[in-house]
């Protein structure tokens, strides 16, 4: 007998900008994505600019900062992926009745602001936005598939990132509670869940990984970035409640269950230092409406210095979400010792594992990892908890009668399934599941196509061939299975 209550919310999950592709339809502006290049594993993302004298230029993406007096720039002779993304632009009617047809209860994607405000900084939104959200909606709900709605997922305008300095700039805070309380007024009736900022914790947990070495003055940037997010999520989730007593908002977390690689104490305690700096330190403002005291020891650290007002703090208090939220691929096991065998891949860097297995991308495939960190949020939080992506990034292969054979995905999503079961019988109070890429859509990391995590294949590759054709997988008949079951047929 499997223990997933009656009502559970089986579906997937998505962002606009990784699959809603239509980048320059619509009246919709740039965001960053479309200046972002594809990459691979082994080769970063490069961001397309031209500098002041008129030449251009590719930098990788992670870290990077706008010289003085440069600005973002399309490229002849670059591909963007996200510009086309997966086209569910064209394409969400028959999207949404094959997410129907595996018996979806939810549906998570997310509103690209800048198709709703091209620059961020107009008075009124674009109304050929506004409509083209309502639609989808309106046909998930003709469907019985209730949205979880990201506002922010990665995709700030563009406009703002190089006129406004991005979110280092409070002013950002207002210009994006002007962006959410559309959303909340447009959609009332509509969508019932909310999601403030997808992975919030990136900023800061991502800041001296991938072998970076960052400096005070990044964490300062960071943190202080982080800081506006907190209150424009704060005041979100606020104005949310006012408008609709009836909606739920919940934060969202990159989680990724840290581990020690030894039992020595400094081992443990570094750990301990890691779940604090890059799991908690967001959730509980998110959660408690407040910062953590621990907080203290991240600030001095790298001589960080918020200038935190009191009206900072009742504004904190007073928009705490009502739901935790997270993704959940992997583990990384930390050490203070000299690393002899490293796990890496995009995002991720720590020691191998020697009880896991690895993904093509370096990813440890953990499901035990994800009951652990269900039972850590439940322990801290005591709120409900979605699990908003989950999932294997990996090679398809179409055979020649058109089929697709995914036995490792299955394989992948039964075992965190069992995990997440335990988790339940435990006594979590786990609402929900959306796996993550539930149809093929570019990477995030790596921008790639081939790094596939969909249960519904789309036909499009590295460089832009394809014809975007939808077709099953094998994944897809396992799945719908696994939702009329209600998780015990696995
Ligand atoms: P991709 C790194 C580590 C964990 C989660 O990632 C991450 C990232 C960023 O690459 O991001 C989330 O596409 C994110 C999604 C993303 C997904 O994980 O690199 O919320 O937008 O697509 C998977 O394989």
């Amino acid at each position: 007998m499997s223990h997933f209550p009656n009502g559970f919310l089986w579906g997937g999950a998505t962002a606009a900008n990784q699959y809603e592709g239509g980048w320059n339809e619509g009246g919709r502006g740039p965001s960053l994505s479309d200046v972002t290049t594809g990459g691979s594993v082994n080769s970063p993302r490069m961001i397309t600019w031209i500098d002041k004298y008129g030449s251009p230029h590719a930098s990788p993406s992670h870290g990077f900062i706008l010289p003085e007096g440069a600005s973002y720039a399309v490229l002849e002779d670059y591909y963007y992926p996200n510009h086309k993304a997966t086209d569910f632009y064209h394409h969400w009617k028959e999207d949404i009745a094959l997410f129907a047809e595996m018996g979806f209860k939810v549906f998570r994607m997310s509103i690209s602001w800048s198709r709703l405000y091209p620059t961020g900084m107009e008075d009124e939104p674009n109304q050929e936005g506004v409509e083209f959200y309502r639609q989808v909606f309106q046909e998930l709900k003709a469907h019985g598939i209730e949205p979880l709605v990201t506002i922010w997922h990665f995709d700030t305008p563009l406009y703002l990132e190089e006129q406004k300095n991005g979110w280092n700039n409070r002013e950002l805070v207002d210009l994006y509670v002007k962006f959410a309380k559309t959303c909340f007024e447009e959609y009332k009736g509509l969508v019932k869940y909310w999601l403030t900022f997808n992975e919030i914790n990136n900023t800061v947990m991502f800041l001296d990984m991938f072998g970076n070495v960052a400096n005070d003055e990044a964490f300062q940037r960071a943190y202080l970035q982080l800081h506006h997010q907190f209150l424009a999520s704060a005041k979100a989730v606020k104005l949310a409640h006012e408008i609709d007593p009836e909606y739920k908002l919940g934060c969202m977390i990159c989680g990724i269950a840290f581990y020690p690689a030894t039992n020595d104490p400094n081992d443990i305690l570094l750990n301990r230092n890691l779940w604090e700096k890059n799991i908690f330190y967001c959730s509980d403002v998110q959660c408690k409406g407040e910062y953590p005291r621990f907080a203290k020891r991240l600030w001095k650290e790298h001589d960080v210095d918020l200038a935190i007002s009191e009206e900072d703090r009742k504004i904190l208090k007073e928009g705490t979400v009502d739901f935790y939220t997270f993704s959940y691929y992997m583990s990384n096991s930390i050490t203070t010792h000299q690393a002899e065998d490293k796990a890496g891949g995009n995002g991720v860097e720590g020691v191998k594992n020697p009880y896991l297995k690895y993904s093509d991308w370096g990813w440890a495939f953990d499901p035990v990892g994800l009951r652990y960190f269900l039972k850590v949020i439940d322990d801290r939080y005591h709120k409900p908890i979605m699990i908003v992506e989950n999932g294997l990034g990996a090679y398809d292969k179409v055979e020649e009668d058109g089929s697709i054979h995914d036995p490792f995905r299955i394989e992948y999503y039964r075992k965190h399934i069992q995990e997440m079961d335990k988790a339940i019988e435990e006594g979590v109070d786990l609402i929900g599941y959306t796996t993550w890429g539930c149809i093929d859509l570019v990477s995030a990391g790596t921008g790639e196509m081939r790094k596939r995590y969909g249960f519904i294949y789309v036909d499009m590759d590295d460089e832009g061939n394809g014809s975007m054709a939808r077709s099953k997988k094998d994944s897809f008949y396992w799945y719908k299975k696994v939702i009329a079951s209600n998780g015990e047929d696995l």
